[in-house]
This record gives structure tokens, C-alpha cells and sequence, in this order.
């Protein structure tokens, strides 16, 4: 099989495109111009037409807009109360915060914690968005507390939490 592929439209740079509203003509010429060194895209836009056959050209304006990297990035912070005295049979709750302090929406966000007592390791779950950052509303979860948060937004933190039962063992263990 020799299948011709379509010749190729070429785009030529600040491609022009001509109206035309009654006796003028206008013509909006756009330059683009993507520079790496400064993460910007400028462009620039000068309207042309004519009276009496003559040509009319306005000022230039130009805007520039940033571009940046994607930087995906989380950090969490973990903290237990009460952290003394415990006794067999009472409990510890761990608070697990994740906040997205990168630049990019994370997705299905969960935690794994390991501990040495000899009892089953914390299990975070009761998922609950705690710092919701302009814009509002960019974060959402679709099944509560199932250990699994599923959107989070940059600046946005979701606070996890566990529960641990100090067992005996735990108590001799450490005496
Ligand atoms: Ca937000």
C-alpha cells in the first residue's frame, strides 16, 4: 500500500489574515515569538488598512505571558497525641497533613505508615480537605474515607488520620 499523505500546509511565522469592511482593508499581523532564556511568549500586533489607497498603520502591542516547568511536589507532616505516658488499652491518634506545595493537580493521593509496636501499623484513612487555597473548590475526593484522596490542588492540604491501641506487649516491651 502507497498511500500519498497530504502535502503539508506550511504555517509561516506571523501568518497574516486579511479583512475587509467596506472601502478599508485590515490586516492584523501577529508575531510570535517563544524565548526558553526568559519563559516567556511574546507577541506583537500591528493592524494595517488603508484610506484613499493609502496605507494605514497603527502602533504596535505587545504581551507577553509566562510559561514554567511542571514541579509536582508534596509534603507531609505526621504528629500523634498524646505522644506520653500511655498505657496498655489507650489509644494514640496520628494526623497525617499532605499539602501539594508543588505547582501541578497530584490525583489519588494515599500514606503508608510502618511503625515498630506489636500491634497492625496505623492505617490513615478519614480523608478530609483541611487548607483549601484560592481558587476554592480545585480539590475533590469521591469516596470519603477510604484512605485515598483523589484530586489535589497546588497550595491545597488533606489531612489523614489513624488510630493505634498500645497493647501490653507493647508496654514490656519497652520497659
Ligand atoms: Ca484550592
Amino acid at each position: 500500500m502507497n498511500h500519498k499523505s497530504p502535502t503539508s500546509q506550511q504555517k509561516k511565522p506571523g501568518a497574516a489574515r486579511l479583512v475587509t469592511a467596506h472601502s478599508a482593508a485590515l490586516l492584523l499581523a501577529v508575531g510570535l515569538n517563544i524565548s526558553a532564556a526568559r519563559a516567556t511568549i511574546d507577541n506583537t500586533a500591528i493592524a494595517t488598512g488603508t484610506y484613499a489607497a493609502a496605507p494605514v498603520t497603527s502602533n504596535p502591542s505587545t504581551v507577553s505571558v509566562s510559561v514554567v516547568a511542571s514541579a509536582p511536589h508534596m509534603l507531609v507532616t505526621k504528629s500523634a497525641n498524646p505522644t506520653t505516658n500511655l498505657r496498655a488499652g489507650e489509644t494514640v491518634t496520628y494526623t497525617y497533613t499532605v499539602k501539594n506545595d508543588g505547582n501541578v493537580t497530584l490525583r489519588n493521593i494515599s500514606l503508608a505508615d510502618v511503625h515498630n509496636a506489636a500491634g497492625p501499623a496505623p492505617s490513615p484513612s478519614l480523608e478530609v480537605l483541611s487548607i483549601d487555597a484560592p481558587p476554592v473548590g480545585d480539590s475533590s475526593d469521591v469516596t470519603p474515607s477510604d484512605g485515598v484522596w483523589n484530586v489535589l490542588a497546588p497550595g491545597d492540604t488533606v489531612t489523614f488520620k489513624a488510630t493505634y491501641i498500645v497493647q501490653q506487649t507493647d508496654v514490656d516491651q519497652r520497659q
